[in-house]
């Protein structure tokens, strides 16, 4: 749709940014906080990034009022942040540690007095160690059971300072580098136990959801999934087909769940014939039908391109050489490996897409097509909970950084958003990664995302003095205009 004028952007739109308790706070043994299964993969060497760990971080638990106030001087209307479970309950289930609420309560009641709208993350992948180690972590359906009760703590407690709740933060990323890719903890290869894991995540984001309505009735929650849409390679009927089975697979089985109930049909037929499908109790499904989310947090970074799968084009080549038997799954197999995805696409470059440092696509027209595609299927409202460009930057002589880069990449972004407003796409807020610098899962501290710098680097802690970069004056001034700058120049 072509707009020759924008709508402006909702008065009270939530302009933020984000963090997570693991990549700031550090403080990582300190007020009787327990281990996270973080604290302990980070130890062994070659698990991170040149070693890299969130023992200090950027002493977000010693500065958050250093950093709250530049928040302020930012002119932020919301902060999204997470609790770090295990500083809350210790051994993750049993006694509450009250120097970890309070240590919350502080920051909230800091950000409510500077006008900061706290959007509070339940679950961003900091699971206490000790039920790792007796449950096997998400494994267990103790864990489900012990993640209500933790919930249930800050409910209660932060029932009348917090509106907005997430419950958890990218359960497709975090499942599938925990369980399929090795990347994060459990360091596990198994996609069998991966769809177990999953599912028991999704029971535990219901039995949040199913508790919050009794314990913060006025309150929203959600999930914050990382989305992009998924684009087919050509219009070629097959590509296309081949686009539906990698937005289901890649989206829907985690979104479907969440808005609808439900499992897609198509994905859990294929993932039985595999083998490979969770075990779905009725008492399961009922939990799961049970709660409806009221927004879903989208986390857009980039999305991706797709074409027909392996197994089509080998079947079509076998009858191409007549063979007489076809059997794509043992041809598969002496072509390359079988994944999962072999039978439903295959991911390909786009072509048209420029790239980060790191190799992500940018893609801010990609952000509008998600959040139309999002909004027309699950028909709620969204709340973007992360978006921002990860760089190298550079720190001047006279302590500037330039980043006009991430300027760019985050005004590209926010124009997109503003047309997707005035398609109709009910927005309630955008949230910046990240407010600070901070640790990159596995990418350390020098791949960069903050509007503030953070002077240190992968090995040395240094001064971890705070600088505002350009960015930083740039979005103060969106926030201060409700983003009527952004078309200006166009
Ligand atoms: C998201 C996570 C964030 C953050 C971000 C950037 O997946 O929710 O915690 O890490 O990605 O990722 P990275 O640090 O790998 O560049």
């Amino acid at each position: 749709m072509y707009h020759s004028k924008l709508d402006s952007f909702p008065d009270n739109f939530l302009w933020g940014a984000a963090s997570a308790a693991y990549q700031i706070e550090g403080g990582w043994n300190t007020d009787g906080k327990g281990l996270t299964i973080w604290d302990q993969y980070a130890q062994v060497p070659g698990n991170t990034f040149e070693n890299t760990d969130g023992k200090v971080a950027v002493d977000h638990y010693h500065r958050y009022k250093e950093d709250v106030q530049l928040m302020k001087k930012m002119g932020l209307k919301a902060y999204r942040f997470s609790v770090s479970w295990a500083r809350i309950l210790p051994d993750g289930e049993g006694e509450v540690n009250e120097a970890g609420v309070q240590f919350y309560e502080d920051l909230i009641d800091e950000l409510i007095e500077n006008g900061i709208e706290p959007l509070l993350t339940l679950y961003h992948w900091d699971l206490p160690l000790a039920l790792q180690e007796k449950y096997q972590g998400w494994e267990g359906r103790e864990t489900v059971q012990a993640f209500k009760k933790y919930c249930e703590v800050l409910f209660k407690r932060f029932a009348n300072k917090v509106t907005y709740w997430i419950t958890m933060n990218e359960q497709n990323v975090f499942t599938a580098l925990g369980y399929r890719w090795q990347a994060h903890p459990p360091k596990v290869s198994d996609v069998k136990r991966m769809y177990q894991a999953n599912h028991l995540i999704n029971l535990a984001h219901a039995e949040a959801v199913a508790s919050f309505r009794e314990f913060v009735p006025k309150g929203k929650i959600g999930p914050s999934f990382g989305y992009g849409a998924t684009y087919p390679a050509s219009s070629h009927p097959q590509d296309v087909l081949a686009a539906e089975n990698g937005d289901t697979f890649n989206n829907r089985w985690w979104l479907d769940v969440y808005c609808k109930g439900r499992y897609p049909v198509f994905m859990m037929k294929q993932l039985k014939k595999m083998g490979i499908a969770p075990e779905v109790t009725e008492v399961d499904e009922n939990l799961l039908q049970s709660v409806k989310p009221d927004f879903l947090g989208i986390n857009y970074y980039h999305g991706g391109t797709v074409k027909t799968n392996q197994w089509e084009e080998l079947t079509k080549e076998a009858k191409e050489k007549e063979y007489s038997s076809i059997d794509p799954y043992q041809m598969a197999a002496k072509e390359g490996e079988i994944t999962i995805e072999s039978g439903m696409f295959q991911t390909i470059e786009n072509p048209h897409l420029e790239k980060t440092d790191w190799g992500w696509e940018i893609d801010p027209v990609g952000f509008r097509v998600a959040l139309r595609k999002v909004y027309a299927e699950y028909d709620l409202p969204v709340l973007i909970t992360e978006n921002g460009l990860g760089a190298l930057d550079t720190l001047t002589e006279d302590k500037k950084i330039h980043d006009d880069y991430r300027i760019n990449y985050l005004k590209d972004h926010l124009i997109e958003l503003q047309k997707t407003i005035t398609d109709g796409v009910e927005v309630l807020g955008y949230c910046a990664w990240s407010f600070t610098d901070l640790l990159s899962w596995l990418n350390g501290y020098k791949k960069r995302y903050g509007f503030i710098y953070i002077d240190r680097d992968n090995q040395e802690e240094r001064s971890l003095e705070r600088i505002p970069k350009d960015s930083f004056y740039w979005y103060q001034k969106v926030i201060e205009t409700n983003g009527d700058n952004l078309t200006n120049d166009l």
